[in-house]
């Protein structure tokens, strides 16, 4: 078995990760919709939902509000990104080294891999790196698996996805985040070329409760170990309640409908 099977950032071996780095990936836009949502304490505060198995953040709000939340939120260190501002082939800064992330008192790294850029090669030197560093503190690895680049045409399609679940599995990621690739046999094909790894959805845009819990039924039912997601939680004006209904459909296997009571 694969030294971080049981990562820090699973429970009963499913993932509910929440993501909160938009504030570098795509800047204040995605807070428009919910204000409050600008403020980490918010949502510090919204990760603390027991269903929430790993909450996912950049150097400078885990410095600033992390030490008071230590006891209710697992930390996964998002240690690299890219402001939306960048206009060259895909990339993503290296912005958090793994040793002061585990002195912070991280359990997990994210790490963006942007297989098919340009800059792929260096990426994945990067990560070897931080994969390295995180395996020698038992942390767990979480790739953010994202192909993309000036020669890719399509980054959702079923072979794109399938692929990007198998780099994670290729170069040592516990859990491996991709983009849904829009049916249930294009992501069990994703899970079943993944190995012993984890595969979790990506969230996206918001969509409503319905669609999206129904996207996250189907992706489990595919084999996938459940979720990482951002702007389908904090975008909502009561995210408790999505993820009251995400915790049933991930960890208690009921489907789209039971969660939503209907
Ligand atoms: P969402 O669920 O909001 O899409 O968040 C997931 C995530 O991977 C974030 O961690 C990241 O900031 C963002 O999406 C990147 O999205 P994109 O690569 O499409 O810009």
């Amino acid at each position: 078995m694969r030294p971080g099977a049981d990562s820090a950032v699973t429970h009963s071996g499913k993932a509910l990760i929440l993501a909160y780095d938009h504030g570098l990936e795509h800047g204040p836009v995605d807070f428009e919709d919910v204000p409050a949502s600008a403020d980490p304490e918010t949502v510090f505060d919204v990760a603390t939902h027991d269903a929430v198995t790993g909450f996912g953040v950049q150097k400078g709000l885990a410095e600033a509000y992390y030490p008071s939340y230590e006891n209710d939120v697992t930390l996964l260190a998002k240690v690299n990104g890219t402001s939306n501002m960048w206009m060259g082939e895909p990339d993503s800064a290296v912005n958090w080294s793994v040793e002061s992330a585990a002195d912070l008192g991280a359990e997990a790294i994210g790490f963006t891999f942007y297989g098919g850029s340009n800059n792929e090669v260096e990426m994945a030197e990067e990560f070897r790196d931080a994969q390295e560093a995180a395996r020698d503190r038992d942390m767990g690895v979480v790739m953010w698996s994202y192909p993309r680049g000036q020669g890719l045409k399509d980054d959702t399609g079923g072979s794109t996805i399938a692929y990007a679940s198998r780099l994670g599995f290729e170069l040592g990621a516990d859990i491996t985040k991709v983009k849904y690739p829009g049916s249930a046999d294009a992501m069990q094909w994703a899970c079943d070329v993944a190995g012993d790894t984890k595969v979790v959805m990506s969230g996206g845009s918001k969509t409503s409760d319905r669609e999206f819990l129904e996207t996250v039924e189907t992706a489990m039912s595919a084999g996938a170990s459940g979720l990482a997601v951002g702007r389908n939680v904090f975008q909502r004006e009561n995210p408790t309640e999505l993820l009251d209904a995400l915790e049933q459909v991930i960890f208690e296997d009921e489907t789209a409908d039971e969660a939503l009571g209907v």
